[in-house]
């Protein structure tokens, strides 16, 4: 039985009322496409500024923020892997981001938490593995944490939300 606090959406992450959204960022933090520049973009310059003042982020670790005129109370910043063939250690950096980010939601305070597919645009990362990784990592945090009440994965197209589903359907079964 998948954990009923996880969902998947279909939609415009700066649009969710959560307390935060996750960004898939890169390791300067100021900004870039995607879904970066989205976020960006929803939550006004004042975002950027704050974002200057953390001195950027490493691969795999993440950095929260307020989020501005978005509707979510924080934005979490996450640094993906760029997708190298997959011998880098891109998986274990992957599910170091989703930790990382219910870290830092659950230290805030956070109740409910919404993440894109970190790496899978811009980064090149293959998306059913990505989507593995995800849902794995969020319901092994989930399964001690007690705290967090959402975990949204906001999906930006079809393909993604397929791969989605299919990771919360085989959650805890060999594939
Ligand atoms: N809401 C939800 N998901 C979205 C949105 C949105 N508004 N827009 C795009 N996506 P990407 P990355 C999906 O490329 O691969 C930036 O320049 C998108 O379809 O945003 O981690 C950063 O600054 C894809 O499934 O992030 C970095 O330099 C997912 O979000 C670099 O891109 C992630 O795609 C990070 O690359």
């Amino acid at each position: 039985m998948p954990d009923p606090r996880i969902s998947i959406f279909e939609g415009d992450i700066t649009r969710i009322k959560v307390d935060a959204i996750v960004n898939a960022a890169n390791s300067s933090l100021l900004g870039g496409g995607g879904v970066d520049g989205a976020i960006h973009r929803a939550a006004g310059p004042q975002l950027l500024e704050e974002c200057r003042g953390l001195g950027g982020c490493p691969t795999g670790e993440a950095r929260i923020t307020h989020g501005y005129r978005l509707p979510a109370k924080w934005v979490i910043h996450a640094v993906g892997p760029v997708w190298r063939g997959g011998s880098h250690g891109e998986e274990a950096l992957l599910a170091s981001c989703y930790r990382r980010s219910l870290e830092l939601a659950d230290q805030a305070h956070a109740q409910s938490v919404a993440f894109p597919s970190i790496s899978t645009g811009i980064f090149g990362f293959p998306k059913e593995r990505a989507a593995v990784i995800a849902l794995e990592t969020c319901a092994a945090f989930l399964a001690n944490n007690h705290s967090l009440e959402k975990v949204v994965f906001c999906c930006f197209d079809p393909d993604s939300v397929e791969a989605h589903r299919r990771a919360l359907d085989h959650l805890g079964n060999p594939p």
